[in-house]
């Protein structure tokens, strides 16, 4: 078969797979990079802004990068069932992938708190939803726990195989500009994501990090010749109410609007900090409004409709620019971690309702006329 067939398949050589791994695929990655056209000018940016669109993943959300990987190697090693705490996204990457495998997902997710396209989704795949009277962070601590009694593999972020899957983003990235960009920016809640693009940043300009040290010797992947000369300055945004990387330590009760970096005990906490420093990047915070601003602004200038908490990125993002603190003419890559369908509550709360109107030509030509 020569179509594309995931990033397992795509990467084989740069991942922790032999040839005879089971690879549990639904054709993930490869997501477009969307040069944003008019956003820039609007927010007074001279440079190249550029958007890496992981709500087109399988499941709408980066997870499935890493979640291709932490279930091909769960089922590698004989488990017949995972379990992850989740906001939403990883626990819908867990079912799909589950469900594909044909093994048993379970997912501790916080009550109320999820957004609905997320709920839908592990409900759907068949998983075992376990609505927790707590937090993300509460959750966390569970799985944990429970994984270590039971013979049940747990696919969170601290998982090595999942952040080895997420930083093939880092590959592509690299492939589509022929380079790595100056600044990468994205959204940081439990903290693999960053840990996992700074990863693939580093294994393509054959650079060591302190991920390396941390992922059980699985990153000998470094390809034979550096694909890029220069790794970018990596800004992780989070929001005001869920900042533990801006107050210094865990917050204990972490909340925001973008539910789905609702979390104040980040499990990555070490290898965020190693990104930020490396690179020479900072952590910084937005607000709700901030967020939500971003948010529709994306939407309505360029057609790109992510959910809250990948326009994090976007917010942080323009904070910065009008801070400063973003050199003049540079190439940013933010990554838009998921697709703006997943939470049509938030969504349709802040937008102009739609007109109730009549069905009748006059009314509706009326409208029409007033808006144009
Ligand atoms: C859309 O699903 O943690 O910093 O349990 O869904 O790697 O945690 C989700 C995280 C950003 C933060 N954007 O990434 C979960 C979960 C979206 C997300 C993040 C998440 P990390």
């Amino acid at each position: 078969m020569t179509h594309y067939q995931g990033l397992i398949h795509r990467y084989r050589h740069r991942l922790p797979v032999t040839d005879s791994t089971p690879v549990v695929t639904l054709n993930e990655g490869n997501t477009p990079l969307i040069e944003l056209l008019n956003l820039p000018k609007k927010i007074g940016f001279d440079g190249r802004l550029l958007v890496k669109f992981e709500g087109l993943n399988p499941t709408g959300s980066f997870k499935d990068r890493g979640m291709t990987m932490a279930v091909t190697k769960a089922v590698e090693a004989g488990s017949r069932a995972i379990i992850c705490a989740s906001t939403g996204n990883t626990s819908a990457a867990a079912a799909a992938y589950a469900a594909r495998a044909g093994i048993t997902s379970f997912v501790l997710i916080p009550d109320g708190k999820i957004a609905l396209g997320k709920l839908a989704q592990a409900m759907m795949h068949g998983a075992v939803v376990l609505q927790i009277q707590g937090n993300f962070d509460d959750g966390m601590r569970l799985v944990q726990e429970i994984s270590s009694e039971l013979p049940i593999a747990l696919v969170n972020s601290v998982n090595p195989f999942r952040l080895q899957g997420q930083k093939t983003i880092a590959f592509e990235i690299i492939e589509a500009l022929g380079e790595a960009p100056d600044y990468h920016v994205l959204p940081v809640g439990n903290a693999g994501n960053i840990s996992a693009h700074w990863m693939g940043y580093c294994e393509s300009t054959g650079q060591e990090t302190a991920a390396c040290g941390h992922c059980q010797g699985h990153c000998p992947y470094h390809p034979a010749q550096p694909l890029a000369t220069q790794r970018p300055i990596m800004l992780g945004y989070q929001a005001s109410g869920a900042a533990p990387f801006m107050r210094g330590g865990p917050v204990s009760n972490p909340d925001t609007i973008a539910t789905a970096i609702r979390i104040g005990n980040p499990m990555s906490w070490p290898l965020a900090w190693a990104a930020v420093r490396e690179s020479g990047g900072w952590f910084d915070e937005c607000t709700d409004p901030e967020i939500l601003e971003a948010q529709r602004l994306l939407a309505q200038t360029e057609g790109v409709f992510c959910e809250p908490s990948s326009a994090t990125s976007l917010a942080g993002f323009m904070k910065d620019v009008k801070g400063g603190r973003i050199r003049s003419g540079a190439t940013v890559v933010a990554t838009l971690t998921g697709h703006g369908l997943k939470d049509p509550d938030t969504a349709i709360g802040q937008c102009v309702q739609p007109h109730r109107v009549a069905a009748e030509r006059s009314a509706i030509a009326a409208i029409i006329e007033r808006s144009l």
